[in-house]
C-alpha cells in the first residue's frame, strides 16, 4: 500500500502498528479493523482493509500513473502476479498462521521454519516461472511501467531476504526487483532493503 501512495505521489500520514507486540489483536485496534490485520486505509469518507481492494481503490481515485496496465491481457497478467502473492504465499506464511503453527499445533522452530520456506519458495519458483513464460523483455513484471504485480512482488522479495533466502536463485525477480528498487517511489516507500553494515 505504501508503494502505491507514492507511485500516485499522494501525501499521507503512516500510522505504525507494532505486529510483534501483539498491538493489533488489542480492542482498540479492531475498532480500525475487526479482522486484526494491517493495512488499513482511511481518508475522510472511508476506511478500507485488504490491500489489494486498497490498492485498486487508489488507482481508480488516482489514475495517474496507472497501476494496471493498458491492455485485458496485461492487466490480467497483472492480478495473477498480484493474487499468487496476496492470495497464495502471503496468508501461509503470514504472522498469525506461524504462531498458530507454534501455539496451537506446537510445532518445533525447524517444523514451522520448513512450513514458511515450503510454501514461499514455490511461491517464489512459481512467479519465477511465470515470469519466464510471459518474458517479452519488459522492465517489470508485465510491462515497461511499474504495475500491482510489482507492487506486490518486491515487499515479498523482502520477507524472503529477511529469512534468509537467495533471492539471486530467482535471476527474472531479482532483476525486476533491483528495477523496482530503483525508483523513488519504492525508496521513499522503504521497499529498499537496508544497507549492509560498512
Ligand atoms: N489479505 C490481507 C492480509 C493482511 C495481513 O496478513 N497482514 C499482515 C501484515 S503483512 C498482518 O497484519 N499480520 C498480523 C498477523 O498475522 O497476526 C491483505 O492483503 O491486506
Amino acid at each position: 500500500m505504501r508503494i502505491a501512495l507514492a507511485l500516485k505521489g499522494l501525501d499521507y500520514k503512516a500510522v505504525p502498528v507494532a505486529l510483534q507486540d501483539g498491538e493489533h489483536l488489542e480492542a482498540e485496534y479492531r475498532t480500525v479493523n475487526p479482522q486484526g490485520l494491517v493495512p488499513v486505509y482511511s481518508d475522510a469518507q472511508i476506511l478500507l482493509s485488504q490491500s489489494l481492494a486498497i490498492i485498486e481503490y487508489l488507482d481508480e481515485t488516482h489514475p495517474q500513473p496507472p497501476l494496471l496496465p493498458a491492455t485485458p491481457l496485461e492487466r490480467a497478467r497483472a492480478r495473477q502476479f498480484a493474487l499468487l502473492v496476496a492470495s497464495d504465499v502471503q496468508p501461509l506464511t503470514g504472522l498469525r498462521v506461524m504462531s498458530y503453527l507454534r501455539d496451537a499445533c506446537r510445532l518445533d522452530v525447524a517444523a514451522r521454519r520448513g512450513w514458511f520456506n515450503h510454501w514461499l519458495m514455490e511461491g517464489l519458483d512459481a512467479l519465477e516461472l511465470w515470469l519466464t513464460a510471459a518474458e517479452r523483455g519488459t522492465r517489470y513484471c508485465v510491462s515497461d511501467e511499474p504495475s500491482i504485480a510489482d507492487v506486490c512482488l518486491v515487499p515479498q522479495l523482502a520477507v524472503a531476504r529477511r529469512s534468509g533466502i537467495d533471492v539471486e536463485e530467482f535471476p527474472r525477480l531479482a532483476a525486476v526487483e533491483a528495477r523496482c528498487l530503483a525508483l523513488p517511489a519504492f525508496i521513499a516507500a522503504g521497499a529498499a532493503p537496508p544497507a549492509p553494515p560498512s
